[in-house]
C-alpha cells in the first residue's frame, strides 16, 4: 500500500526514480572499476544498497531547499534537483563533471584537487560543505535555514548522518536548537547497522534510533529504507511539517551497508561481520524492490523487470550491459571529463589558507 505522497507518482516518476537508483549504483560499481584498472586513486566509500534513501528523500525537494550530505552520500550532489533535467546547468546540484572532478582530484572540481571525496559543498546550489565531524552537518544545517528563516524563505534542509553519528555530543545539541526554535531541519539518519567496526547493539540502547527524537519532543519516524517509495513518503512528510513552521522530525532510514566502512576496508569487512549477516542485509536491493514495486502498480511489465539485471550484483559481477543505457552515457561524460582535466598548478598549494 502506498502512502499519499507516493500514491500521486506518476508512471514517469516510476521511471525517473528507477534510472535513478540505476545511475546511483552505476556510479559506485564505475568508480571501483575505475580504479582496479588503475584510472583512478583514493579511498571510495560506497552507497551501495543504500541509494534508496539517497533518492527518495532528494525527489521530493524544491531547486532552493538545501542538502547536507557526509561520506556515504556522494551521490546527492548530483541527485540534488535532479527532476529539473539531468544536464541541465541551470538546475540547483552539482553536474557529474564536477562531481567526478573532485573524485579524480582535478582542477574541474569545486575542491580544485584538495580532496577526493565528500569534502565539497555550493552555496550558490545550496549544498551545506560535507564536515568530517560526524553529526556536524547537523548544526550547519540548523544555522543556515534559520538564517533564511529571518530573511523570509521557506526552505528546508535534509542533513544525512550515520546511525553511529547519533553518539556524538554535537547530534543532540544540534538537534535540539532545531527542536526548540522550530527550524525545518529533516534529519535522516541512514542505519546500515554499522559504524566502521562497531555494530548497532554497541551503539544504542534501543531497537530504533528514530527513538532519539523522543527527547526532543519532534517527530520520529521510520522508513523501510530499501523502499525508494517509503523513503519518498516518510521524508515528504517531514518536509512539509518543517515548511510549515511546525519544526523538525528526524527520519530514521533502516538499511544495511553492503560492504566495508570504505574500500581500504574490504577484506576486514568480511571477518568482522557474519557472512549471514551480510548476505541477509544484502538481500533486499533496492533495485530489486523497486522493480517488484512497478510490476505491483502497473508501471512495468514482468518482462521490462527482467531487463538490465543489475541487481545482487558486486562491481566484479556487473558490465555496464546490467544498466540503461542513459544511465551509462550520462556517468561516462563525468568519467571521461574528470578522466582527461589537468590537475592545478603547484603554486594553488596555499591558496585559500590565509586571507588573500
Ligand atoms: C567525530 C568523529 N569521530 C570519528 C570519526 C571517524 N569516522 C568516520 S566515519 C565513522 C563511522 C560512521 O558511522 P555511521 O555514522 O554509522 O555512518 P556510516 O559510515 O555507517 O554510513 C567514523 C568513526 C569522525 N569522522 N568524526
Ligand atoms: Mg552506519
Amino acid at each position: 500500500m502506498l502512502g499519499p505522497y507516493s500514491q500521486k507518482l506518476t508512471a514517469d516518476d516510476h521511471r525517473e526514480l528507477l534510472n535513478q537508483l540505476y545511475l546511483a549504483r552505476y556510479f559506485d560499481v564505475r568508480l571501483i572499476k575505475e580504479k582496479k584498472r588503475g584510472r583512478l586513486r583514493g579511498t571510495l566509500y560506497s552507497s551501495h544498497n543504500q541509494e534508496a534513501i539517497l533518492v527518495g528523500s532528494l525527489y521530493g525537494l524544491k531547486p532552493n531547499d538545501w542538502i547536507s550530505p557526509i561520506h556515504r552520500d556522494m551521490p546527492a550532489f548530483f541527485l540534488k534537483d535532479f527532476r529539473n533535467g539531468w544536464r541541465n546547468p541551470g538546475r540547483m546540484g552539482m553536474t557529474i563533471q564536477e562531481v567526478c572532478a573532485q573524485v579524480w582530484g582535478k582542477q574541474g572540481s569545486p575542491g580544485r584537487a584538495r580532496d577526493n571525496w565528500s569534502h565539497i559543498g555550493s552555496k550558490a546550489k545550496h549544498i551545506i560543505h560535507s564536515t568530517s565531524m560526524l553529526a556536524g552537518t547537523i548544526p550547519a544545517a540548523a544555522g543556515v535555514v534559520y538564517a533564511d528563516r529571518l530573511d523570509g524563505g521557506d526552505a528546508v534542509v535534509l542533513t544525512y548522518n550515520g546511525e553511529g553519528s547519533t553518539a556524538q555530543g554535537v547530534f543532540h545539541e544540534a538537534v535540539n536548537f532545531a527542536a526548540v526554535h522550530r527550524l525545518p531541519v529533516v534529519t535522516i539518519i541512514e542505519n546500515n547497522q554499522w559504524a566502521y567496526g562497531t555494530p548497532t547493539d554497541m551503539e544504542y540502547s534501543l531497537e530504533d534510533f528514530a527513538r532519539r527524537a523522543d527527547g526532543y519532543g519532534i517527530p520520529g519516524l521510520i522508513a523501510d529504507g530499501q523502499n525508494v517509495f517509503d523513503v519518498y513518503e516518510k521524508v515528504m512528510e517531514a518536509v512539509d511539517f518543517a515548511r510549515s513552521g511546525k519544526g523538525p522530525s528526524i527520519v530514521e532510514c533502516k538499511t544495511f551497508r553492503a560492504y566495508g566502512h570504505g574500500d581500504h576496508d574490504d577484506d576486514r569487512a568480511a571477518k568482522y561481520r557474519p557472512t549471514d549477516e551480510v548476505a541477509q542485509g544484502r538481500s533486499r536491493d533496492p533495485i530489486a524492490v523497486m522493480k517488484r514495486l512497478m510490476v505491483a502498480a502497473g508501471t512495468m511489465t514482468a518482462d521490462q523487470s527482467k531487463e538490465h539485471p543489475a541487481e545482487g550484483k558486486g562491481a566484479a559481477e556487473v558490465t555496464d550491459a546490467d544498466f540503461p543505457p542513459v544511465v551509462v552515457e550520462y556517468l561516462t561524460e563525468g568519467v571521461e571529463f574528470a578522466v582527461n582535466d589537468t590537475v592545478p598548478p603547484g603554486e594553488e598549494g596555499g591558496m585559500w589558507v590565509f586571507r588573500e
